[in-house]
């Protein structure tokens, strides 16, 4: 195998899946109080000790700071605010600037969307007032990002990802914050980032159980799930975590953990996110811990070319989040990802769901393009490839309408 890419569904192996409702001790569970006082917190440290690492809890001073607002955003749809996340701990300090849409016709508390976003938050909207990132990040000319740092050519190259408007219009509210802030993301041995700031005295990076990249980036959601608790706008029962890609696979993470994401999205999190490892189709763990060795946590890396031996697989970290609705979003071309891995690891998180007293997931078969599934499972396969589109946004508002109980 290696770092051969395997894109043929006749080529993928048979394979067996860990069934989420055994315990390791052979203890078999079919209610929910033996899943939540038992098999769910052996699960999580599973997925700690072998993939995302350990993470820590709330540091030991947060504190929150409005930097801008403006209540005219949007041609008086919106009010945009800025917020200064300021963590510290151990003397260190790192700060998170948060980027918020609310609707004004709306009456609050409102409920929002958090996602972090790629490339800075001035990035997801064409708004001269909205704070340039000065942090660093990835160099792309054709996105106005020079020498790793964001130019005013940059303004509102993701707009395309994240329409705001029709979010509003839905009554929704859309916080973002850039994943950088929490944690670049490049391999610098973790000098950066959130990272030092747990360091014991004399450690110098993460334990080989400890987090890595996405487990900063999900640390970091959670925190602005902290602050969310605090801003009387936010219907903090009601908040959605999503994210695209490898934000994706961190949003799946974060809401496995927190419980306090009341709906979690996953758009095309692929590798790491929603798709099974074991059908070893198109990413592989060799695949993603050889071009990013910061993602996971250093175990991850026993695991490469030995998906059998991992005792999870990407069901498992969807069954965390039950009963809460999940999402899971993939595209007809986005092999890498591979679809029908992120699919089949919904059907099979579908017997938590099912324990737990829901619908799971109503269907067993794998719907075709452009026909979206509501059940507390939610599912979609769009015609496309690796990207958020306006399809995606308008089923995930479906989906949180539907489990909010909002009728129009
Ligand atoms: C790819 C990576 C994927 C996915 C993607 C992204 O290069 O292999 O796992 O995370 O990046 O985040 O866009």
């Amino acid at each position: 195998m290696g770092l051969d890419v395997n894109f043929k569904e006749t080529n993928v192996p048979e394979y067996g899946l860990p069934d989420p409702l055994t315990c390791i001790d052979g203890t078999k569970i079919d209610d929910e109080r033996l899943w939540f006082e038992k098999r769910r917190p052996e699960l999580l440290e599973l997925f700690e000790q072998h993939m995302y690492g350990k993470m820590p809890g709330k540091p030991e001073k947060i504190s929150f700071k409005i930097t801008s607002i403006d209540k005219n955003a949007l041609k008086g749809k919106a009010t945009r605010k800025e917020i200064a996340i300021v963590l510290e701990n151990n003397h260190l300090e790192l700060q998170m600037d948060m980027l918020m849409y609310l609707p004004n016709v709306q009456p609050k508390p409102i409920s929002t969307f958090i996602g972090l976003n790629f490339f800075g938050n001035h990035s997801i909207y064409h708004d001269p007032n909205i704070s340039l990132s000065k942090q660093w990040m990835p160099t792309k000319i054709a996105l106005g990002i020079v020498k790793h740092r964001a130019t005013e050519k940059s303004r509102g190259v993701r707009s395309s990802k994240w329409p705001i408007e029709f979010i509003i219009d839905r009554g929704y509210g859309l916080s973002t914050i850039y994943c950088g802030d929490i944690d670049p993301d490049f391999d610098d041995g973790f000098q950066n980032g959130v990272h030092p700031l747990f360091y014991t005295k004399r450690q110098t990076k993460p334990a080989a159980d400890e987090w890595g990249t996405i487990g900063a980036w999900a640390w970091g959601l959670q925190r602005a799930m902290d602050y969310f608790e605090n801003d009387d706008d936010i219907d903090n029962r009601r908040v959605i975590v999503m994210g695209h890609s490898r934000l994706g696979k961190t949003a799946l993470w974060a809401g496995a953990n927190d419980p306090r994401f009341a709906i979690v999205i996953s758009n095309n999190s692929g590798c790491g996110g929603a798709a099974l490892y074991r059908r070893k189709f198109g990413e592989t763990i060799s695949h993603i811990n050889y071009q990013f060795p910061h993602w996971f946590c250093e175990h991850f890396k026993r695991y490469n070319d030995n998906e059998e031996q991992l005792p999870v697989d990407q069901h498992m970290l969807l069954s965390l989040i039950a009963p809460r609705p999940v999402y899971v979003a993939s595209a007809e071309k986005d092999l890498w990802s591979d679809p029908r891995g992120e699919f089949l690891s919904a059907k099979y998180a579908d017997l938590v769901y099912k324990v737990l007293g829901t619908d799971g997931l109503n269907t067993n078969e794998m719907p075709g393009i452009h026909q979206p599934i509501l059940s507390t499972i939610g599912y979609h396969i769009r015609e496309g490839g690796h990207d958020v589109l306006n399809y995606d946004w308008e089923r995930y508002l479906d989906f949180a309408d539907f489990h909010f109980g909002i009728t129009s």
